[in-house]
């Protein structure tokens, strides 16, 4: 049988109508992809995503309410786009945390379906990571305690309810979460306005605006690209450093991000924080979760220069490509640096258990599938002993389908040690949570479990693909 998107679609339906058409206005019907209903590039300005305020802090905890909301948001200029948010912004508010200093959340759910919320890259006890099943259903409320044990890094938080995650997240319910440690301002890399957040993703948007969503969507229907909710923006910089967060916030969208003026993207932190020291680099490669910090100096341009910050995936296409610009500006006078070392990794271990994880698309069920089989909330797939040290080897044998696929593995971070036997770069030496397979390909890594005990998840990023059940569960125990 060969596949094509006749196929594809028809797979794809049968494999996910309980996710399909979850939320009002997903339908295919009223897609329209319209790329002359977005604006021009660079015609809107970056817009950072407002800081979430505590409502009480106490000697250990910083304590939150959010109410998860309908809402409309101004994507294109003048035009009420319906959206699903945390507190009413899209995307979410950031929140920030400081290493050592619990973060509570209590979430408020006002939608009319059940969300879960899950704190990506957070090292959180397994009843805390917004487990498919463990939801808030509509009108209820609930905590989620986060103890910030880990290490500086940009995570992010996103719904993960069981089947709508995929809908839910490209409505908008995602926001950043960056863990600041005091040491780490040591350091003297870019700070304040010059750390920004950059959250990339794509869209669809028919006719009158509204975001068009179905669980077969090719990444070229989605075709606007947006940066913090804005289609590709610009954003006036002064001539000195900036400290970038690059945040892949698409269902299924992969970034290659390269400056267009051909100068290096300085690699400081991976998924799970600081890399060990900076590493330039041409092109940086995200898949749909992935997360790397770079740091450019705009001193190097003269005042007046364009730099657009381009994706060129071979997914990208002419109206895709341009991510945002940076305008530059006047020189000013700047006393960050990046230093040439800027965190400690520790050395690899001696794994004692060595695991083999197979990605595939099953063509009788039409399913994409981990180990030959979809998620199964009462299914253990993984025993894991609490403090062990393993490798596990993860193959894409899925060459029937245009899919790529990655992996996320939740409540810890790993190392990569190879990709199709090579070994990998730049922001993939440190330490990561989610990192890509590609078609035809397989990744090693390397991981120890010892955050916490527990049952956690594993699964393809590109939200399509979990939703449809391309996701498996382990259990850590002691
Ligand atoms: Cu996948």
């Amino acid at each position: 049988m060969t596949l094509n998107r006749r196929n594809l679609i028809k797979l794809g339906a049968a494999a996910g109508t309980a996710a399909c058409g979850v939320l009002p206005s997903g339908t295919r019907a009223a897609a329209s992809p319209s790329p002359s209903s977005a604006p021009a590039p660079f015609s809107v300005p970056l817009s950072v995503p407002p800081l979430l305020r505590p409502v009480r802090r106490t000697p250990t905890a910083d304590h939150y309410e959010v109410t998860v909301q309908e809402a409309t948001a101004e994507i294109l200029p003048g035009v009420d786009t319906p959206v699903l948010t945390y507190g009413g912004s899209f995307p979410g508010p950031t929140i920030r945390a400081l290493r050592g200093r619990e973060t509570a959340i209590r979430y408020t759910n006002a939608l009319s379906l059940p969300i879960a919320t899950h704190l990506h890259g957070g090292h959180v006890p397994a009843d805390q990571d917004g487990y498919p099943m463990d939801t808030i259903e509509p009108g209820a409320s609930r905590e989620y305690r986060y103890v910030n044990s880990q290490p500086a890094a940009t995570l992010w938080y996103h719904d993960h309810a069981h089947m709508s995650e995929a809908e839910s997240v490209y409505r908008g319910l995602a926001g950043a979460y960056l863990v600041h440690d005091p040491l780490e301002s040591l350091l003297g890399l870019p700070h304040g306005p010059q750390d920004v957040t950059l959250m990339l993703r794509d869209v669809r948007l028919d006719t009158e605006g509204r975001l068009g969503f179905s669980l077969i969507d090719e990444v070229a229907d989605r075709n606007v690209v947006l940066v913090n909710g804005r289609p590709q923006p610009y954003f006036r910089v002064s001539g000195r450093r900036y400290r970038l967060r690059l945040m892949n916030c698409s269902n299924g969208r992969h970034f290659a991000l390269r400056l267009s003026t051909g100068d290096p993207l300085v690699q400081i932190a991976s998924d799970g924080g600081l890399l060990a020291a900076p590493v330039p680099a041409g092109t940086v490669l995200l898949s749909p979760g992935e997360r790397a910090e770079v740091v450019v100096d705009f001193a190097a341009f003269a005042p007046g220069t364009a730099v657009v910050l381009e994706n060129v995936d071979e997914e990208a296409d002419a109206a895709t490509r341009s991510v945002m610009r940076f305008d530059v500006g006047a020189r000013t006078a700047d006393f960050s640096r990046v230093p040439s070392k800027l965190s400690v990794l520790p050395p690899l271990r001696t794994p004692t258990v060595n695991r083999k994880v197979v990605m595939d698309f099953d063509l009788e069920s039409g399913g994409v599938t981990m180990d030959g089989r979809t998620f199964d909330p009462d299914r253990i797939d993984q025993r894991i002993r609490f403090g062990d040290t393993e490798t596990w080897h993860i193959e894409n044998r899925d060459t029937a389908t245009p899919f790529r696929h990655n992996m996320h593995l939740h409540g810890v971070h790993f190392r990569v040690l190879e990709r199709n036997g090579k070994p990998v770069h730049g922001h993939e030496t440190g330490w990561k949570d989610t990192v890509a397979v590609p078609k035809g390909g397989d990744v090693r890594l390397q991981v120890t479990f010892d955050n916490h005990t527990g049952r956690y998840l594993y699964h393809c990023h590109l939200l399509e693909h979990s939703a449809m059940g391309m996701m498996a569960q382990m259990e850590i125990n002691r």
